[in-house]
């Protein structure tokens, strides 16, 4: 026994040596040393540690019998089957069991006869959990060698997958010599209890077997190299459980070649083609295969991504046509200026082609034709071409996107930094002379490494990382031509106040601006910094709550003339203002720069960032914009996405064409209240008593209380006039 299990342990260049001399002896010099085992990495100790034991016990016999049977009794036991055994042997069923939390193992086993009569039982305290408790089984039968024994468990499958998969045919041997017939698995895969009565054994490992068997595990291997490298999604506990599963598989189908059945080899030559089949299939594709027609030769997407959908025209009020404006006029003056002008539209890159309809509850529900499902280069360059097309066809010259939307994160930073350029070339070459990105950022939202925040986490590392991905991103929105550079703290801000040194948190966010704004300068690069205040979500609170609170957070690191405000309507209802609001405290404060065009849902609590449908709100927008004199070089970011429900590709230019046509119209509809002048007018009559010398005086900071005091004195109680609100929504109601 110990001569077979050795076989399988020890180092083939050693086993001479290890045979020379008394086991004993060999041990005890070897006892401290992995380097003459052949599967150290299966945890030795362990094994090796057992097989002392076993030796140990041998010689002072183990079997302590409990209870003993004049063979006539049998103990049938629900749920395990029996397996007629020839006529002659004896059958030892074993298992053992091992203590999780204090590491101690036993084992026990029953011998039967062929007629299923209990013979003996035996039961062991092991010490220390082994993975060779069937050895026992040996061990046993030693003693009562005259016989044929069949031994049953599962204990050497799992010392197999441990490490022994190469000796299938040495422990074979070990069982074969002591007239043991060693049911491998036998819980797992009854087929081959069956075929493992006693059976005529070869003397030698099947060569054929054992090379198909390797022949499968390369391919295996193969094939997770290939999708490891496709998928960089797929998480490494799947790999893991595929894995194992594999192992499995391929263990099961080794064990089918013992037989050297032909059905098995034939099974597993199926097997491996079906294997190889498998990894072509695991090849990025660049085409998807519903659409073969539109994959050229080289797997590149050739023709339109669009092909139902036209340049999207100006048709007028009137038209019913939803791929055509109705109220975007792209070149026609409002107030002195082209409508494309005051409006200024973009697409955002990571709703329009990044977004998948995937919520916390529910699987992605858009499958756009030109998608592969694959995060690839090759993936990320066919998205960019659709990008272009899609502006065009609307009509749109900006575009806006995150780092990470547009490129494959990679292993390393330089990786990463690398796999951008080469999509950022890409875009570069398709922008042309009329394109440009309204404004770029960087993605410090989504990757764990940012859970605690990127210029406010409590680790420099991250910080530091944060500060790396930002230089990148603003090289690269410079290389393209973007006019502005966004920076929305997504986490920045905190969970609880228990564990945060909110102090520290704001000085760090300052100074990462701060180097924002100096890299910003060193480059060149002279597009406006802008800040996305948001209140919170994914933070419980983010330190740029709303308009307000990030001002006086420029105004207290003294970082007020480096940057600009980007209100998107959807954080400001969120903060509990209205849009309306947060562009104003924006715009008085002369730091209105950009819009996030999109809307919330008023019974809905979080940023469902819908297109903006409401003429009403769309209208009070624009009296900001116009009162601003415009957003250039800001414009308005269409950050909105398609309802989850909405999956047809032509419902992207709608959303798009209604968010475009809704501002088009506020914007008319402010013009009309601005050209009209009563609402104007009604503001200025409800100020009027400051229009009086006093007045004069008080705006310029001229009267004290005390000269106040002797006016108050002079005149009694104040008259009080109405607000005129009814008025004032009646005015705004007809312009609408
Ligand atoms: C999130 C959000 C972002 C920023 C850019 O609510 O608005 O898409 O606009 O990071
Ligand atoms: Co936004």
């Amino acid at each position: 026994m110990a001569y077979a299990t050795w076989l399988c342990v020890v180092k083939s260049d050693r086993l001479s040596v290890f045979f020379e001399q008394p086991l004993l002896v060999w041990l005890k010099k070897n006892l401290s040393s992995t380097a003459t085992y052949d599967a150290w990495s299966c945890g030795w100790s362990l094994v090796f540690g057992s097989i002392v034991r076993l030796v140990e016990s041998y010689n002072s016999a183990i079997a302590t019998p409990l209870v003993a049977g004049n063979g006539t009794t049998a103990r049938p036991r629900q749920g395990v089957r029996w397996v007629p055994l020839a006529a002659g042997f004896y059958k030892l069923n074993s298992d053992g069991s091992r203590c999780t939390n204090i590491g101690y193992a036993s084992c026990g086993g029953v011998i039967r006869n062929d007629m299923g009569g209990w013979i003996i039982c035996y039961i062991r305290f092991i010490g220390a959990p082994h993975v060779l408790v069937e050895v026992d089984n040996i061990v046993v039968a030693k003693m009562l060698s005259d016989r044929h024994i069949v031994s049953e468990g599962n204990s050497l499958e799992y010392g197999w997958f441990l490490g022994f998969y190469h000796s299938p045919c040495v422990i074979r041997e070990v069982l074969r010599n002591d007239m043991i017939i060693g049911t491998v698995a036998a819980r797992t895969h009854k087929g081959y209890i069956k075929s493992c009565q006693p059976l005529e054994l070869g003397e030698n490992c099947d060569l054929f077997a054992v090379c198909l068997c390797w022949l499968w595990v390369l391919l295996f291997c193969l094939r997770f190299l290939v999708l490891g490298a496709c998928f960089s999604s797929l998480s490494l506990s799947l790999l893991i459980q595929r894995f194992y599963f594999f192992f499995i598989k391929s263990g099961l189908v080794c064990m089918m070649l013992e037989n050297r059945s032909m059905a098995g080899r034939i099974l597993l030559l199926l097997l491996s083609v079906n294997v190889i089949s498998f990894i072509a299939n695991a090849v990025p594709e660049t085409c998807p295969a519903d659409l073969g027609e539109k994959c050229g030769e080289d797997g590149e997407w050739e023709g339109e991504f669009f092909p139902g959908v036209p340049k999207i025209k100006y048709e007028g009020p009137s038209s019913k046509n939803p791929l055509a404006y109705k109220w975007y006029n792209a070149e026609e003056v409002i107030l002195g200026k082209k409508m494309k002008d005051w409006l200024r539209f973009s697409v955002a890159f990571w709703h329009t082609f990044r977004g998948t309809g995937a919520d916390p509850f529910g699987a992605p529900t858009k499958y756009w034709p030109w998608e592969d499902g694959t995060n690839s280069i090759a993936m990320a360059k066919r998205r960019m071409r659709a990008n272009f097309e899609f502006l065009n066809k609307l009509g749109v010259d900006r575009w806006c996107f995150h780092d990470r939307d547009i490129a494959p994160d990679g292993k390393t930073l330089q990786e990463t930094n690398s796999n951008l350029d080469e999509v950022v070339a890409l875009a570069k070459e398709l922008q042309g002379d009329k394109i440009r990105p309204l404004w770029g950022t960087a993605q410090l939202f989504l990757h764990p490494r940012y859970m605690h925040g990127a210029a406010t986490s409590s680790e420099l590392g991250v910080y530091a990382f944060a500060a790396a991905q930002v230089k990148k991103a603003m090289e690269v929105t410079h290389y393209l031509g973007g006019e502005n550079y966004v920076f929305w703290g997504g986490r920045e801000g905190y969970q609880t106040l228990l564990n945060t040194d909110m102090e520290r948190e704001l000085d760090h966010l300052a100074r990462f601006l701060e180097a924002a704004v100096a890299y910003k300068k060193k480059i060149g690069f002279n597009g406006t910094l802008l800040i996305e205040p948001k209140p919170q979500e994914p933070t419980k609170h983010q330190y740029d709550w709303d308009a307000a609170t990030t001002l006086n957070f420029l105004r207290k690191y003294g970082l007020l003339g480096e940057f600009k405000l980007n209100i998107e309507c959807n954080h400001a209802t969120l903060s509990g203002h209205s849009c309306h609001h947060d562009l104003e405290t924006a715009r008085i404060n002369g730091l209105l720069g950009n819009i996030d065009a999109n809307t919330g849902d008023p019974q809905v609590g979080w940023d469902t960032d819908q297109f903006m449908t409401d003429i009403g709100e769309a209208t009070m927008v624009m009296l900001s914009v116009i009162k601003n004199g415009g957003l250039a070089p800001g414009g308005f970011n269409f950050d909105a996405k398609l309802r989850r429900e909405s999956t047809d590709v032509e419902d992207l230019f709608i959303a798009h064409i209604s968010g475009m046509d809704t501002l088009a119209r506020g914007l008319r509809n402010a013009a009309k209240l601005i050209e009209d002048g009563s609402l104007t007018e009604l503001v200025r009559k409800r100020y009027s008593s400051f229009d009086t010398e006093l007045g004069g005086q008080i705006e310029a900071g001229k009267a004290d209380f005390e000269m106040l005091e002797k006016k108050v004195m002079e005149w009694g109680e104040p008259k009080v006039a109405s607000a005129k609100q009814e008025l004032a929504e009646m005015i705004f109601q007809s312009a609408l």
